[in-house]
């Protein structure tokens, strides 16, 4: 007889020091322990259920943020196998959560696409858990494991009751352990966020997310689309007006590679495309998202020269005209799917180049010739982006030539600092000529430049680059930042590290603002995700006892600098009006002064939402933004993307 408990032994101190490992640097597994590993470990384990999903034996998955900050996933696939694991000599379901590397081909080694850690997810998570259970539910009976103190088995898979034979799945609840993380609270809407993504994602695949810590969320929310990806299209025009009707969706396969890719062209100037392998987003594209735009831009020429449209005289339409107003959601299911460069967000297996090329100039060449009416509409929107990228790049000329010859004024509005290292400078973009002019004389001149915005700035959600070209503010900040802007956009050319947003904190202020923020994001998006863009934070109470002034930026902060002191004390409390109000000494020492002032950087977690945002504040339709605004009210303080 084989003895059973001494292999175990052998094995228990192995797999002690592989999860010890992961504790030791659980950076290396989720990347980072702050709130964004927190959310992580949802996803390791969503991941292994969608697997099951795609193996074709899960429709349902359900996510539950309980009280106290676990977090149930409950699927209702085969369940994993019970049986003793020939390699481990214990359980299958002990050796998945407890040994580091059984992950991919565990049980029947199924097809599997999803992305992940590739299946030793669920081993990553039980090391950084407090605690973990996992229920099997399989052939009529019910089993139990449970994990503390970073894996350590404490319950072998027992069989704990019975149930239905129909009845199969598994359940996992696990709490993240507070010596690892940052943070504890797992935030309702980032998860939302994300599980309605895989539900458009994975088509008639039903995803549910319940909010237990809130005593009046009873069902939670569930997303199913039984039209995927064209149902994204559909959500993410939402704020847009289509040009046409009809949303495209082209699929095929080969060797066990699924692509799809959905579209809509709307009357808007900006792109919306974005691509998925396995479910997760490449954001620095990759074969498939070159295959599918080699493919566009072929197709439209041939079709717009063949109908005559485009004329024989007549430039071909480039890559960026045929995009404009695009939404586009490309999707690719890869068995061995290759990610690329820093941020692996880029897919490199060649072969998919071919077959996204194939697929989508087939279908959609397809289409153009079923829906001439459609096909007119689409032609003639990139036959404009063409003529308006001729305008720009004319316009732009103009203003390089004015811009040469005037190196020095800027037109007289930017105060520039002199320091010419641009790691040591910054910008702040002012709001009014008021708080221009005090910030010009509260400012460290060797550092800190002035630029005071006079008009509201334009909407560029609803302008072309040539029309924004010929807006005066612009041209002002673009000269500004040295960059270029369009195909000639360089970001080595930055001339300040920090680009500052002062405006008042008030919806004036929020206006401004976010009018600032849609010019960078849709104009100069590489300064926003390379961290360059920040909100200065006026403050909005200034609060004097004795010889002591104190500025706080909230009322919070104010009750709770009130009450921090002496009962004796008698403060009287000022509110602070706006920025033009404060004089040059006041301005420096509240909002700019790098030793006191707080700035807020911008960022970008996620491409997708702040698009989303941005279409929704700025763009032409009033509805989606009254909704918005209603839904999001609450949150104001939380607005900014
Ligand atoms: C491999 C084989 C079988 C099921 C699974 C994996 C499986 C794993 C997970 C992880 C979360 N939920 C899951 N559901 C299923 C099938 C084995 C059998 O049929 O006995």
């Amino acid at each position: 007889m084989k003895d059973e408990s001494m292999h175990y032994n052998e094995n228990d101190i192995q797999v002690l020091e592989g999860l010890e490992a992961v504790r030791k640097r659980p950076g290396m597994y989720i990347g980072t322990t702050d709130v964004k590993g927190l959310h992580h470990l949802v996803w390791e384990i969503v991941d292994n259920a969608i697997d099951e999903a795609l193996a074709g034996f899960c429709d349902h998955i359900e996510v539950i943020i309980n009280k106290g900050n676990s977090i149930t996933v409950k699927d209702n696939g085969r369940g994993i196998p019970v049986g003793i694991h020939p390699k481990t000599g214990i359980s299958t379901v002990e050796t998945v959560y407890t040994v580091l590397h059984a992950g991919g081909k565990f049980g029947g080694g199924g097809y599997k696409v999803s992305g992940g850690l590739h299946g030793v997810g669920a081993s990553v998570v039980n090391a950084l858990s407090k605690w973990v259970t996992v229920t099997v539910y399989k052939e009529g009976k019910i089993y139990e494991a449970k994990f503390e103190n970073g894996g350590k088995t404490t319950q072998k898979l027992t069989e704990i009751g019975t149930c239905e034979l129909e009845r199969t799945g598994t359940t996992v609840t696990f709490k993240p352990d507070p010596e690892i993380f940052d943070t504890d609270i797992y935030d309702y809407e980032t998860l939302k966020v994300r599980i309605r993504e895989l539900a458009f994602l994975n088509r008639g695949l039903s995803l549910t997310i319940r909010d237990d810590r809130d005593e009046k969320d009873d069902t939670g929310e569930t997303f199913m689309y039984e039209g995927g990806i064209s149902e994204y299209v559909k959500f993410l025009n939402v704020s847009k007006t289509p040009i046409h009707d009809e949303i495209i969706h082209l699929e095929g396969e080969e060797d066990g590679i699924m692509f799809e890719v959905a579209m809509q062209y709307n009357s808007g100037y900006s792109d919306s495309i974005y691509s998925f392998v396995n479910n997760i987003n490449t954001h620095d594209g990759g074969t498939h998202e070159e295959g599918v735009r080699r493919a566009l831009t072929r197709v439209i020429n041939n079709y717009a020269r063949k109908t005559n449209m485009l004329k024989e005289k007549d430039e071909s339409l480039t890559g960026d005209d045929v995009k404009e107003g695009l939404t586009m959601i490309i999707s690719c299911k890869h068995p061995n799917p290759q990610f690329e460069g820093q941020t692996k967000g880029r897919l490199g297996n060649s072969e998919v180049r071919k077959l996204a090329d194939n697929v989508f100039s087939e279908g959609f060449e397809r289409f153009l010739m079923e829906n001439p009416e459609e096909a007119k509409i689409i032609v003639e929107k990139t036959m404009t982006a063409a003529r308006a990228r001729v305008a720009a790049k004319n316009a732009r000329e103009l203003s390089r030539r004015k811009s040469d010859l005037d190196v020095v004024n800027f037109g007289g509005k930017l105060e520039d600092c002199k320091e010419k290292d641009p790691s040591l400078c910054e910008i702040f973009i002012v709001e009014g000529d008021s708080a221009g002019g005090s910030a010009i004389k509260g400012r460290n001149s060797m550092t800190q430049a002035i630029l005071p915005l006079r008009g509201k700035i334009l909407n560029v959600e609803k302008a072309r680059l040539d029309k924004a070209l010929a807006n005066e503010e612009i041209r002002t900040i673009i000269t500004a930042f040295g960059t270029g802007i369009g195909d000639n956009f360089d970001l080595s050319k930055l001339r300040y590290d920090k680009i500052i947003i002062m405006t008042d904190a008030d919806v004036d202020g929020s206006h401004i603002r976010v009018l600032l923020l849609t010019l960078f994001y849709r104009f100069f998006r590489p300064i926003v995700e390379a961290g360059h863009v920040y909100a200065a934070q006026p403050p909005l109470y200034c609060i004097k006892h004795g010889k002591t002034i104190k500025y706080v930026l909230n009322d919070a902060e104010k009750d709770a600098y009130l009450a921090s002191l002496n009962p004796n004390t008698k403060p009287d409390v000022l509110r602070m009006k706006g920025l033009g109000e404060m004089d040059a000494e006041e301005l420096n020492e509240t909002t700019m002064d790098i030793k006191t002032r707080v700035l807020r950087r911008i960022t970008v977690d996620d491409a997708i939402a702040a698009d989303e945002a941005f279409s929704m504040l700025m763009g032409e339709e009033v509805e989606p933004r009254r909704k918005f605004i209603e839904e999001n009210a609450p949150y104001a303080q939380n607005l900014d993307i």
